[in-house]
């Protein structure tokens, strides 16, 4: 039968006509994709020998989805609604052959197919949610009537992909083909439906499951409330479920219009567009000039960690989850035992979520080995100091790293902000050092910043981004500055929120407007939360900042029952008299003339800043591209992925014009701090977006 297209084949096995998608990357569903499976189809429907169709595809899996890449522009060619008609609507069986990850479009187009086989690698989902999105080709109406409402109430709203076992399970797959064997096994059961005379079986005809949720409100609305803490702030999880509301509630071709409707409101919303953003940021972030699939690797077959407190021993866990033996190294004998103690603990605790197994526990906690010896370092391929941020005792740890360790190992720090050139310089070997920057809970939070420094090798380079990857983190590479990226941006936010509260703001209101925002929590809710007198020490302490009254006072934080805020038995905040009286006794000691502050002024004199510092660190190159900001900033500090990260919301929610307006008339009012960014200025004046200047 041959070619439908470049991307489209059609062929037979006797009475079975498979028509093979290759679309690489991942088969999405292009407009060639679309036309192909359309015309293939329907050649193939109207050959009277042919008997059955499977539809197939080469390359790394299944359809993956609708084409991202195309959203925005004016669609051309059938589209996708036309060829899942194509499919449902065929005159003999279709069948869906599924390997990799048959996602969104792709699940939806296996829907509108009569049958689907799948490999046991194989994995399903309609992750549209991450994108702030709903299935919009009838996938919220189809599979409530495979799956039922409450399972399809969870797939569409953690976008989670399922393994074809439990898509068996489900019903969501027919039969599970010999794993490689795909395309005989899925000709095999098409030859099998011929035989049987099988039905020509619609999704959209079985009633079944949704019309027995009929009546009963209370699914959906418990299922919110489970769900409402994790979707704060986001349209589309709300929106997913009155679509399958909807499939319960209304009719098929009914059900379908409020799909349609939601969805058409979501693509075309603000939400979207900046979770697309993210996804895509999300690839480009591991991009590095100069650095190719060409360019050497270290083999990091043993790690060292230095330090086996929270930090070393939560960056122990990453290693040896992903199989890495590592070697913990404390001075005393007493801080390893805890250390290691700690670690067993951890994971015993994650066992208990059912996350991982006891055996998991055992094999895992069998990979990290104490020792208060530094010498047991000389085989390990790569060193992670985690030790007290002091750059005399780092320098220290470096020079005896520098003698222990054999040629070619990478010599890495954890420190958050101290000049990894001054640490990398007392060694004899500055290209193998390199700054990881985990952020605590190590073995929890995605986010690692790599800290090139200036003689970093670009072989130390890519082998620290390869790894990052290898044990579930995303990495951005920065380079060598005060608080690299992340917390050089928290500073200025920092900085604002500490004088806001002295000229009339009160810490539960900047709390609340950073918390209403999307934020997981505000500054002095976080400092609450991590300890006031983290760094703080008594005997130095003059009383001189709020900060140190409060601790002087005893009120440290939650752990101490009362720090900004009091907190009961439960560790429920509430604001406190005693600390606004401290607050206004400040402001007067200051001679600031407090005033009331409107949420707008904070939230604009939080986050402008720290836009405004994005772009001062994209002028001196710490960091390679504006979405990686974005990217540390979602990943590190939980900025909400629905207002895309603080340099794409400057840019296309705020606008630069007006960030930079805002800056210019702070400046004025409060001084320097608000100093705009050269290249910000630059953007406005040239009219030109950050990627149009090489960001
Ligand atoms: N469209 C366009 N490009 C895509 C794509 C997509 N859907 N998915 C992946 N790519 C590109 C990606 O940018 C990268 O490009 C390369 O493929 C490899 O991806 C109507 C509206 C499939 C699990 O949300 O989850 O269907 O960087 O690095 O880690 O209801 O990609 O190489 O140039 O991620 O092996 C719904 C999104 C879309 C799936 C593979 N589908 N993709 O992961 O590789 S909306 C999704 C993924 C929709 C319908 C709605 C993952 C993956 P480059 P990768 P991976």
């Amino acid at each position: 039968m041959g070619n439908i297209n470049d991307v489209a084949d059609l062929s037979t096995e006797g009475e079975i006509a498979v028509l093979t998608l290759n679309s690489p990357p991942v088969n999405a569903l292009s407009a060639p994709v679309r036309e192909g499976i359309f015309e293939g189809i329907k050649k193939a429907a109207a050959d009277s020998a042919v008997k059955a169709i499977v539809l197939i595809c080469d390359g790394r899996t299944f359809i993956a989805g609708a084409d991202i890449t195309e959203f925005g522009k004016k669609p051309t060619g059938p589209s996708l609604f036309d060829a899942q008609d194509m499919i449902e609507n065929a005159s003999v069986p279709v069948i869906a052959a599924i390997h990799g990850t048959a996602l969104g479009g792709g699940l939806e187009v296996a829907l509108t197919c009569h049958y689907r086989v799948a490999v046991p690698s194989a994995k399903c989902g309609l992750p549209e949610v991450n994108l702030g999105l709903l299935p919009g080709a009838g996938g919220t109406q189809r599979l409530p009537r495979i799956v039922g409402p409450e399972k399809a109430l969870e797939m569409v709203t953690t976008g989670q992909h399922v393994p074809a076992k439990k898509c068996l399970e489900m019903g969501l797959v027919d039969e599970l083909a010999e794993e490689g064997k795909l395309r005989e096994g899925a000709i095999a059961f098409a030859k099998k439906v011929v035989a049987e005379n099988r039905p020509l079986k619609k999704v959209r005809e079985m009633n079944g499951k949704v019309e027995a949720a009929r009546g009963k409100p209370e699914i959906f609305e418990n299922f919110r409330k489970s769900i409402a803490r994790k979707t704060r702030g986001f349209l589309a999880p709300e929106y997913n479920i009155q679509c399958i509301e909807a499939a319960v509630n209304k009719p098929f071709d009914e059900g379908i219009k409020v799909e349609r409707e939601l969805f058409t409101k979501l693509v075309t919303g603000e939400q979207s567009a900046a979770q697309r953003h993210v996804f895509f940021a999300e690839r480009q972030v591991w991009k590095v000039p100069g650095i190719d699939k060409d360019t050497k690797r270290i083999p990091i077959e043993k790690v060292g960690i230095i330090g086996a407190g929270t930090m070393g021993g939560g960056i122990s866990m990453n290693f040896a989850n992903a199989g890495i033996p590592v070697t913990i190294v404390e001075r005393d004998q007493a801080p390893l035992d805890k250390g290691l103690a700690t670690i067993r603990k951890n994971y015993e605790n994650t066992a208990k979520k059912g996350r991982i197994s006891m055996d998991d526990v055992e094999k895992r906690t069998g990979l990290i080995q104490g020792t208060t010896d530094m010498k047991a370092l000389a085989d390990c391929d790569l060193v992670i100091e985690a030790v007290f941020e002091n750059m005399d005792v780092k320098q220290d740890i470096f020079r005896q790293l520098d003698e222990i360790c054999k040629p070619g190992a990478i010599l890495a720090t954890n420190t958050s902000a101290l000049d990894i050139d001054e640490i990398a310089s007392v060694t004899k070997r500055p290209e193998a050092v390199i700054g990881l920057h985990f952020f605590s809970p190590a073995n929890v939070m995605r986010l690692l910043e790599v800290v090139r420094a200036d003689k970093t090798s670009k072989e130390v380079i890519a082998t620290s981004m390869d790894l990052a990857k290898k044990i579930g983190k995303i990495a951005a590479l920065v380079g060598v500055c005060p608080g690299f990226v992340g917390n050089r941006i928290l500073a200025q936010r920092q900085r604002e929120a500490n004088k806001l509260i002295l000229e009339g703001a009160m810490p539960w209101d900047v709390d609340r407007v950073l918390y209403d925002f999307g934020l997981p929590m505000g500054p002095f809710a976080m400092s609450d939360l991590a300890g006031l007198d983290l760094g703080w020490r008594k005997e130095n302490s003059k009383g001189e900042t709020i900060r140190d009254v409060l601790c002087e006072m005893d009120r440290r934080g939650q752990k101490t029952g009362a720090g900004f805020y009091d907190y009961d038995e439960n560790r429920k905040a509430t604001p406190s008299k005693i600390v606004e009286d401290i607050i206004k006794d400040f402001s007067e000691k200051k001679q600031i003339q407090r005033r009331d502050i409107s949420d707008q002024e904070i939230l604009e004199r939080c986050v402008y800043p720290m836009i405004n510092e994005g772009f001062k660190i994209l002028e001196e190159g710490k960091a390679i591209r504006a979405s990686d900001i974005d990217i540390v900033w979602i990943n590190g500090y939980g900025w909400p992925v629905y207002r895309g990260g603080p340099m794409y919301y400057g840019e296309k929610i705020v606008g630069l014009d007006k960030v930079l307006a805002k800056m210019q008339e702070f400046q004025k009012a409060h001084g320097d701090d608000f100093e705009p960014a050269a290249l910000l200025e630059k953007a406005v004046k040239e009219g030109k977006s950050l990627s149009e200047l090489g960001y």
